[in-house]
């Protein structure tokens, strides 16, 4: 019966696939070798060409030679681009969050929320275009003055995953382009369509505001056309997201080069509940962080560390909301948890299960498959599960919802804990305790790159800087200053006088 139902909704979300591509105005791509899938019934939405060797070079060319160009627009005027580009995105929003759900199996919200993060990262670009501030320096020196510019870099290469396949490119590219860069996209090979989603919308905002529409570029492919952004000495900047895995293959590659880097890995990330934590809010919040997005966001939330005396409350209330949770097909209204990716992903997490359960853990609830469209697409109830200590399992990253409890007595062994995995990404504490807020606020509290209070791991806004530490690859995005890693700063030495005084003094002759 369910299988049947999904042997005819196959049919129709590729036509529904076709006809949102068409209103972004999108050629519908030539049929090719790259099957594109819906995670929704794991059937095939369309075939698409992959690039050729050749092709992705020429790509780059393009790019590059339009930077000769695009980088004497002055940055306001650059910013042009990315205000028709939002002005897109917010006419095409609920049909771009469609084609995502499509493609990447998230639900409607949390589709429609990624586009909104693109319009907001392009609203951030705009203003900042007007703000590349450089700073000025007292020189030493009579008569002289000591101040720094910022310049484009280059081409810059972004690399993206599959979880957030258009926010991240948006974070990347809406920056870049104020900033004077021409980009080259990789997209992950299981999500071309919104990729091309977006590459036509771009280029259609270009054209639309008088703007050389070369400035953005589309590869597709696997990761040989990944590697070749990776490996061409004309990408000045290669922003890759994805695994740890692809971070140690990128980083050293575009480091031979000296070519540079903006690494955004893999997460491990943790929440400490202490006994002043408000529990009914931060079961509500650790629900959304370690069960949305199937557990499929580098921010999800993977570890709980929680007082004894608050472990048992706690957790009944998550795995009383975790037994509530709707698993199901994303277009539909109500549900909360989509499907996971593919199939390796589902072999992960039942491995990762295994594992857990061989360490001693215990299963509070969830963790088996449900049958949507019966053997057709990943389902999962996300997993509940308690430790007794932090072993090999919970210290890696598993892209899947399982949530490993872990129990402390002293707030200092669970900062320790917390920080004992290889990532560094996202962290929380619920307290209503300032010291201990604090305290792993500080220097020695978390180590990651984002440590919050009383709200969850994910759901980060673009306003701050975006990214981790250690194995998570120490890059930083989005908001703050972050806009730096697109540019490069020459620092300017100005003599207005007419004496020749030298620096530290020196007198030469
Ligand atoms: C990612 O999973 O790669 O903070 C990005 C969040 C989102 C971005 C996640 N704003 O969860």
């Amino acid at each position: 019966m369910t299988q049947t139902l999904s042997d005819q909704l196959t049919p129709e979300l590729a036509e529904r696939t076709r006809v949102l591509l068409r209103g972004f105005g999108a050629e519908i791509p030539a049929p090719g070798d790259l099957t594109v899938r819906t995670p929704i019934t794991g059937g095939q939405l369309l075939t698409i060409r992959a690039d050729t060797e050749e092709q992705a070079h020429a790509a780059i060319t393009r790019a590059a030679t339009a930077f000769d160009a695009w980088r004497t627009v002055p940055a306001p005027g650059r910013a042009a681009v990315v205000r028709r580009l939002a002005e897109l995105l917010t006419a095409h929003k609920t049909e771009l969050g469609e084609l995502v759900t499509l493609e990447a199996g998230k639900i409607g919200a949390e589709a429609v929320g990624e586009v909104q993060e693109m319009i907001d990262i392009c609203e951030f670009a705009i203003g900042l275009s007007r703000q590349l501030y450089g700073r000025t320096m007292p020189s030493e020196r009579p008569g002289h003055r000591l101040m720094e510019t910022w310049h484009p870099l280059g081409v810059v290469g972004v690399i993206s995953a599959f979880n957030f396949p258009v926010a991240v490119w948006a974070w990347n590219t809406a920056l870049a382009l104020v900033c004077g860069d021409t980009v080259v996209w990789k997209p992950s090979e299981t999500t071309p369509l919104t990729a091309l989603a977006c590459h036509t919308l771009l280029r259609r905002a270009a054209v639309d505001v008088g703007v050389d529409p070369e400035v953005h570029q589309l590869i597709q492919g696997d990761s040989r056309i990944g590697a070749q952004l990776v490996d061409d000495e004309r990408v000045a900047l290669v922003s890759a997201t994805g695994s740890v895995r692809m971070g140690r293959i990128v980083a050293p590659r575009v480091a031979q080069r000296f070519g540079r880097c903006l690494l955004e890995l893999g997460g491990n990330n943790a929440a400490i509940v202490t006994p002043s934590a408000d529990l009914e809010l931060a079961a509500r919040a650790i629900v959304f962080a370690a069960a949305g997005t199937a557990g499929q966001r580098c921010t999800t939330l993977r570890r709980l560390i929680v007082h004894a005396d608050v472990a048992g409350p706690l957790t009944a209330l998550i795995e009383r909301a975790y037994r509530q949770l709707r698993v199901g097909n994303p277009l539909d209204d109500g549900v909360l948890v989509g499907p996971l990716i593919d199939q390796a992903a589902h072999d992960n997490m039942r491995i990762a299960l295994e594992r857990a359960l061989a360490d001693e853990g215990e299963l509070v609830c969830g963790g088996e498959r449900v049958e949507v469209f019966g053997d057709n697409g990943h389902y999962v109830r996300p997993a509940l599960v308690r430790m007794p200590a932090q072993t090999a399992v919970v210290r890696e990253e598993t892209f899947a919802p399982i949530l490993y409890v872990l129990t402390y007595h002293e707030l200092e062994h669970a900062i320790a804990l917390h920080n004992a995995v290889p990532q560094g990404l996202s962290s929380s504490i619920f307290t209503t305790d300032q010291r201990e807020a604090e305290r792993f606020l500080a220097a020695d509290g978390s180590d990651c790159g984002i440590a919050n209070v009383n709200i969850g791991t994910s759901g980060a806004e673009i306003g701050g800087a975006f990214g981790g530490e250690k194995q998570t690859g120490g890059g930083r995005e989005s908001g703050s200053d972050s806009w730096k890693a697109y540019m490069r700063r020459a620092t300017n030495t100005v003599n207005y006088s007419a004496e020749l005084p030298l620096a530290q003094g020196i007198k030469f002759g």
